[in-house]
């Protein structure tokens, strides 16, 4: 521990004179600078690979992240993929990558983006080409029952193109995207953990997201920024429909939900509306924004709502200025200090923390007051913040461990801060005696989100940590300009923190949940009867023609398919359907088409059709591209195309 961090323990973890925020001028200047400051970064990277080799608790925590050949993780973990567009399967602790979802943009392992089926899920042009290939996932959360992953479902935004993707947890493939409305910049996302009405509703049916650019509405070129919106969007869970929308003043950022049903909250770190950052960061204090979820769907169901342009979803009122009698109010703004990066669940269900960021502190709102306040029994929506606690410079995101502490990093500090929550409020309570602050530890560098073994559900249970570093420096061996991030693991079953290892990634993860393996049970062979266009015998197969029109239906069975050859005419419009009919686990066949540009795989019992124009005539080898049987190089069709 640092002379200063020694400092900092000793006054109670309450000044933080060396992290002492700056002022509004300093502020980009500041945070600019910690980023490219690499002496700081070096000068710190020593200490915490000497505690990580010692750990004082346990002695096998280094090593726990080690497992040996042919042993199973524990965990899963769901990462965003960044702007490849897809989620990534890890075990933890060894943070080994086990697969990857695609959803938003093409993947050639798989033939998502290539296939009809992957197509019609990721939406198309009129042409039949795919409508984007580009995304920025940040954010993946999975469904809820009782306060615990269900295994039912996940979700991931891509904040580029304002979707929403849903992947079914059974077989981990991405089902179904819907594009928001209205919106730009989709960013939060959070799906609720029971039904605010219902209470035999304890499980998800919704998901919430959070826009964070404001645009005027309908989207005309307008330049003055006070005439633009955003929307706080509910998504159906089940059948992905846009359910409403609620427009608000300032901006959504992240996104959480109560373990009651009865509220969501986004944090803004723009109420001042601005369209430029120094505007943006001008005011001291910006908001956490919370939703009355039954009131809102109440209003949707009287028909207190408008619409935007070509969209029928329903929006509702939720601005400051139709929102001030607290009795009826759909929203309310909390006032929380500068900027906040994140807002966060406890596991008790009691509270929801927002990070300052451009502030170093974390503030502690008690759900329970603000539903008083929609009671209409506290005045002030503010009056629900029972804690506001400095903890370092650059808070930005925060897990929890089930036992009372919260984790929260430290952008500019390079740091995670574990802090205690009921001492937080005794210490904002005016018991300054009262030791927040539990341990600090250094991470390489800078992170931005983090998430313990099942932070975010009511079990959590304290075990490990994961921390998404957004660079990585010195951390591996270099690769030329453009570094990974850094993904550290913490064991974080006792008092100190004890980093346990480094994982590179390719950026830009963001966020992550992790949860016990026991809680999905996935498939791992398909059923034909999920596919409408199954051929579920080799005698169905053939080429069925209709004018132009053309149909080639074929199956694969190692080492070989249905049809060796099949012929077309130059000019057929060609849809070709394959079905696996190995029904073996780990059997899967790929179908590679030379110079059309067509490869994708079918698993066990799956069917995957394509469509082409035949406009190249000739010979052309199909085979299997994905390695099968020791005939797995002699599995071939050829595809003739007479001129
Ligand atoms: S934002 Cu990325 S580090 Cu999308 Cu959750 Cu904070
Ligand atoms: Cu079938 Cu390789
Ligand atoms: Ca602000």
């Amino acid at each position: 521990m640092s002379e200063q961090d020694k400092k900092n323990e000793s006054n109670g973890g309450g000044v933080l004179a060396r992290r002492r925020f700056m002022n509004t001028a300093a502020l980009a200047g500041l945070s600019i600078g910690a980023i490219a400051c690499t002496d700081k970064a070096a000068s710190t990277a020593a200490a915490p690979v000497a505690s990580g080799a010692a750990p004082a608790h346990s002695g096998g925590a280094a090593n726990a992240t080690h497992l040996k050949p042919g042993e199973l993780d524990t965990y899963y973990g769901l990462w965003s993929g960044g702007h490849t567009g897809d989620v990534r399967v890890l075990g933890l602790p060894s943070g080994r990558e086990i697969h990857r979802i695609p959803c938003f943009n093409p993947d050639a392992l798989v033939g998502w983006g290539v296939t009809n089926e992957s197509k019609k899920v990721m939406g198309t042009k009129a042409d039949g080409s795919l409508r984007y290939t580009v995304a920025d996932t940040h954010h993946v959360h999975a469904s809820y029952k009782d306060g615990n992953y269900d295994g039912r479902y996940a979700w991931v935004n891509d904040k580029i193109n304002s979707r929403i993707a849903r992947i079914r947890l059974d077989y981990f493939v991405c089902d179904k995207i819907t594009e928001l409305p209205n919106v730009q910049g989709f960013h939060g996302i959070f799906p609720d953990k029971a039904d605010p009405v219902d209470p035999k509703i304890n499980y998800t049916t919704r998901v919430f997201c959070g826009a964070e650019f404001s645009i005027p509405l309908p989207n005309a070129g307008i330049e003055d920024g006070t005439k633009y919106h955003s929307l706080f969007t509910c998504v159906d869970a089940e059948s992905m429909d846009v359910r409403w929308q609620v427009l608000i003043d300032g901006n959504c950022d992240l996104t959480a939900t109560s373990y009651d049903g009865k509220l969501a909250a986004t944090n803004q770190y723009n109420t001042e509306m601005g369209v430029h950052y120094e505007d943006m960061m001008s005011a001291e204090r910006d908001a956490c924004l919370f939703f009355n979820i039954a009131r809102i769907e109440e209003a949707v169901k009287a028909g207190k709502f408008k619409t935007y342009g070509d969209s029928k979803v329903p929006v509702v009122d939720g601005t400051r200025e139709a929102n001030k009698d607290a009795k009826t109010a759909l929203t309310a703004y909390v006032s929380v200090p500068k900027n906040p990066h994140g807002v966060n669940a406890s596991p008790d269900g009691r509270y929801f923390i927002c990070a300052g960021k451009l502030s170093p502190t974390g503030t502690v709102i008690e759900l329970a007051k603000v539903l008083d306040y929609f009671d209409g029994k506290l005045d002030a929506a503010d009056k629900a913040i029972v804690a506001e606690v400095e903890l370092g410079l650059g808070p930005l995101h925060t897990a929890f461990d089930g036992r009372g502490n919260a984790y929260t990093t430290l952008f500019l500090d390079s740091q995670v801060v574990k802090w205690n929550v009921e001492a937080a409020i005794k210490f904002h309570g005016g018991d300054k005696s009262a030791k927040y602050v539990v341990d600090r530890l250094d991470v390489q560098y800078q992170p931005g989100h983090l998430n313990a073994s099942q932070s975010e559900t009511k079990a959590a249970d304290g075990k490990y940590l994961a921390v998404g570093c957004k660079f990585s420096k010195d951390r591996f061996l270099p690769v030329g300009p453009l570094h990974p991030e850094n993904e550290q693991m913490i064991d974080i079953s006792g008092d100190k923190m004890v980093l346990m290892a480094d994982h590179p990634v390719r950026g830009e993860p963001h966020d992550f949940i992790i949860f016990k393996r026991d809680l999905l049970k996935p498939k791992q062979v398909y059923n034909l009867d999920d596919f409408p266009l199954a051929i579920k015998d080799p005698k169905e197969t053939g080429v069925f023609r209709n004018g132009k029109k053309v149909t080639v239906k074929i199956t694969s069975q190692a080492p070989a398919f249905s049809m060796r050859e099949f012929k077309l005419k130059k000019g057929d419009e060609v849809t070709l359907i394959l079905t696996n009919l190995d029904k073996i686990e780990d059997l899967t066949h790929g179908f590679a088409i030379p110079k059309y540009n067509v490869n994708f795989i079918v698993n066990p019992l799956e069917t995957a059709s394509v469509s082409f124009i035949a406009d190249k005539p000739g010979v052309f080898w199909c085979y299997c591209t994905h390695f099968c049987h020791a005939l797995h190089l002699e599995m071939r069709t050829r595809m003739i195309v007479e001129a």
